[in-house]
């Protein structure tokens, strides 16, 4: 029963804390994998409307066994995956996450349904972590 309140008591600080974060996610969603597969990645619009510079760390989220952030670069003609530490979002500027190019993986993905809501936490070294509400959407829907 202690654990349970514990982990309610987190829940809502992170809720809390997002409510008075400057970053703004939108259109998020996680590509649905093929039978067989529990490897995707999480995609969305990210804006920095503060006048404080972030930096995204990680992005968590609870169907995945592991995440990371990624990025793709051209090399011997070739796009690749590469894992990143960090991504810089300075004050007023936004990026795009999407496919070919900024991503987070998800690794050890459990099965997912077409629509099914996801929920991930980014998380920044100077701002406030973002619950973010994403959607699970097929490779045709998108
Ligand atoms: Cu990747």
């Amino acid at each position: 029963m202690k654990v349970i309140v514990a982990v309610g008591g987190m829940l809502l600080a992170v809720l809390a804390a997002a409510q008075t974060s400057t970053v703004e996610v939108t259109d998020a969603y996680v590509r649905a994998m093929p039978p067989g597969r529990t490897v995707t990645a999480g995609f969305f619009e990210i804006a920095n409307r503060g006048d404080q510079d972030c930096r995204l760390e990680a992005a968590k989220t609870d169907i995945a066994g592991a995440t990371e952030l990624h990025t793709h670069i051209h090399e011997d003609g070739k796009m690749k995956m590469r894992q990143v530490p960090g991504i810089d979002l300075p004050a007023g500027e936004q990026l795009s996450f999407k496919p070919g190019g900024l991503h987070v993986m998800l690794f050890r993905v459990r099965p997912l349904k077409d629509g099914e809501p996801v929920e991930m936490v980014l998380e920044f070294a100077d701002c406030d972590p973002v619950v973010v509400q994403a959607e699970v959407r097929s490779i045709k829907r998108k």
